[in-house]
């Protein structure tokens, strides 16, 4: 619960910010995604958070490389595309604010978002039962913390090229498959408990704002949904009839997560650094 002291400072930080913050993203990006959805379905002014799309490349093993964009003020100012400049993680999202403060990692991004608000605005993405809440922050920390990064094709084509681990097709690598298949286990069954409509209850919350990304990229690496997790299953089939929702998706790349790495650099890669 809030004082009133620090409901009076969350109302002034709007003001405070003196003008709208800015998200540096990529459609590519799950951990952006996880930001966008939680900004669409929480009907945060678009001008409160305007979105700015980083460039991508891939290197010379095939391996995404996220860019500052050409002509962003912010580029300019840097003297260098090199996104590590900016962030010294080098990755996105990025929020940036109006004096020039860069908040970074998806959940104290949106965290941050959530504290500037005044109360009242749109559609809340807790609930307000402290048990669900931390059910919410259970789910959205396991596709964070647990999913995400083992998961991540970078990792597994660093892995594969200069580490010696089995070579195998990144999208559906055995560690990847894993993983996935490990924590989406487990959510199944904690879902079980406490989904209704959505992931947790008959909201939409911030667990499903973090499952979303996560879903698709499980269908990129060809799981099938329906016949392994049949209760996320139906819960992505809920969210998917959600107007807001679907056009995020659709917005951003599709139902499945787009391919974000150069499969033929990576052959290439994986040859030199790994001779039969
Ligand atoms: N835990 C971070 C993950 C961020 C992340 O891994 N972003 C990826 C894109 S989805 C990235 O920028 N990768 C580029 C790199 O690792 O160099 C978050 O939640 O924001």
């Amino acid at each position: 619960m809030k004082s009133k002291k620090q409901a009076k400072q969350t109302k002034n930080l709007e003001f405070d910010s003196g003008g709208p913050f800015r998200l540096f993203y990529h459609p590519a990006s799950s951990a952006s995604l996880r930001v966008i959805l939680y900004l669409r379905c929480r009907q945060v002014p678009p001008s409160f958070v305007q979105l700015t799309s980083t460039e991508f490349t891939t290197d010379d093993r095939g391996i995404p490389v996220f860019t500052m964009p050409e002509g962003d003020p912010e580029t300019k100012k840097l003297g260098t595309k090199n996104l590590l400049a900016f962030n010294p993680e080098g990755r996105i999202p990025i929020l940036l604010l109006s004096d020039g403060r860069k908040m970074t990692q998806s959940g104290p991004i949106i965290d941050y978002i959530e504290d500037c608000l005044t109360t009242g605005i749109g559609r809340v993405l807790l609930p307000n039962d402290p048990w669900e809440r931390a059910e919410v922050r259970r789910i959205a920390w396991i596709m964070a913390a647990d999913t995400q990064p083992y998961q991540n094709i970078p990792f597994i084509i660093q892995a594969i090229g200069e580490w010696g681990m089995v070579k195998a097709a990144p999208l559906t690598h055995p560690l990847r498959l894993h993983f996935v298949r490990r924590e989406f286990g487990a959510v199944e069954k904690i879902m079980r408990q406490c989904a209704g409509e959505f992931s947790v209850g008959d909201e939409i919350s911030l667990a499903d704002c973090f499952l979303i990304p996560q879903i698709r990229n499980a269908l990129l690496a060809e799981i099938d949904l329906s016949t392994e997790f049949p209760t996320i299953s139906r819960v992505w089939e809920n969210l998917l009839s959600v107007k807001i929702i679907s056009s995020v998706l659709e917005e951003f790349g599709g139902i499945v997560q787009p391919l974000a790495f150069d499969a033929n650099k990576f052959e290439v890669y994986a040859k030199r650094n790994n001779p039969e």
